[in-house]
């Protein structure tokens, strides 16, 4: 591997699921393309690449129908290859959609025997990755909706999913599991219509539970864009929130079923200022990809795309440091600020004593109404930035500079 700053390195706190690198290309119209991978030899890989760990969920790991011995073998094998490659599990989550028991889903199932098994899966899931060191808990619930509207109501739907919630956040405060909870939002697929189809719909549901201090969002890129809205508006929304607990980074071409695409691949200005926001506004958490490779891949076309993943998101977060020191764009910004009166009203606070002057005050509409916004100018020289253009400009950053011309 040639190395250079773009490198992944453990202190990038990249993450990748079982799931990911371990996806054998099997889709609805086709099988298998690859073996399987073991998550021993997932551990070291990704270890040599420089990820900083991996994320499961508990039958990534451990079958479905595998006995306590079987269980307790392979944990203990998968915890040795964590040590000898010095790998975290920051995340781990439970499989609540595979199992045809879940066929018409687990917290939101009509059937209260098939509720009680899911809290108890979960329960078990939990238990699982509190033995691996996780910290975060994923609840995406593929299989929590409906192809039908007869078939359940969707206000008793939420109240048996609020149950679920709250039920396992009293387990995990009761265990005393330093644990907390993220929601991952999907607007349809596998299920025709998925409740809380959306970031925004999940932050509205968490203030609803008993213990909101423990749940926040797992936003996906892919499943945010496949309900055709802006990505980095969502986070910014949770990150406002202080809901941002951990993410799923990938990528999908608009308007299609939910790719994974490698990160980055297509919407790379998208993810500029997704990977721009996550690094300035001091995201803590894992850079988790859930993602995998194309069907028409190899193994080593699979470790080529989890390299591609991290690699993109640095030189993304290099570009973001670029945006910042750049003379031009940040002269723009600024002459943008100024023309536009910043600080000439006071509108961040309510003031009984200037709100008569506010009132009172001419506005210029007809200047107001003519003057242009330099978008686009601003537009092209970010587009220039990405496409790597710009590396030899005026800057603010002399290092910068040097080390983006070498
Ligand atoms: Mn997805």
């Amino acid at each position: 591997m040639n190395r250079d700053q773009f490198t992944p390195k453990k202190e990038d706190r990249f993450t990748f699921g079982l799931w990911t690198v371990g996806n054998r290309g099997r889709d609805p119209f086709g099988d298998a393309v690859r073996p399987p991978i073991s998550p021993v030899s997932i551990v070291k890989k990704l270890s040599e690449l420089g990820a900083y760990g991996v994320n499961l969920h508990d039958n990534d790991l451990v079958p479905f129908d595998a006995t306590n011995a079987e269980r307790e073998k392979i944990v203990r094998e998968f915890k040795t290859a964590l040590k000898d490659y010095d790998m975290q599990v920051p995340m781990a989550t439970v499989n609540l959609f595979f199992h045809p028991i879940f066929k018409d889903g687990g917290f939101t199932s009509n059937d209260p025997r098939v509720r009680a098994f899911t809290l108890q899966k979960t329960m078990r899931a939990i238990d699982l990755g509190v033995d691996l060191g996780a910290k975060i808990f994923v609840l995406w619930g593929g299989r929590e909706g409906i192809e039908v509207d007869a078939s359940k109501c969707a206000l008793e739907a939420l109240k048996h999913y609020r149950e679920g919630i709250n039920y396992l956040t009293e387990y995990v405060k009761d265990q005393k599991y330093d644990m907390k909870f993220a929601l991952e939002a999907k607007p349809n697929e596998p299920r025709g219509d998925i409740y809380l189809p959306t970031t925004g719909h999940m932050l509205g549901f968490i203030a609803t539970l008993d213990h909101p201090e423990i749940v926040g969002v797992n936003p996906e890129v892919a499943h945010e864009q496949m309900s055709g809205l802006n990505f980095y508006h969502g986070i910014a929304q949770a990150i406002d929130a202080k809901k941002l607990f951990h993410i799923d980074l990938n990528d999908q071409k608009p308007g299609r079923y939910d790719q994974d695409l490698r990160f980055g691949s297509e919407s790379l200005k998208p993810m500029f200022f997704l990977v721009k926001l996550l690094e300035e506004s001091g995201y803590q958490g894992s850079r988790h990809f859930d993602a995998h490779a194309y069907r028409t891949e190899d193994e080593e076309g699979v470790w080529n795309f989890a390299l591609g993943c991290m690699r993109t998101y640095n030189i993304l977060k290099y570009k973001a440091k670029q945006f910042a020191a750049d003379k031009e764009i940040q002269d723009l910004l600024q002459e943008l600020a100024t023309e536009r009166g910043k600080d000439q009203y006071k509108l961040d606070k309510y003031d009984r004593n200037t709100v008569g002057k506010l009132k009172e005050a001419q506005f210029d509409i007809d200047a107001l109404s003519k003057q242009g916004a330099k978008y686009e100018q601003l537009d092209q020289l970010v587009n220039e930035l990405i496409l790597g253009v710009r590396t030899r400009v005026a800057s603010k950053d002399e290092n910068l500079v040097a080390a983006a011309s070498r």
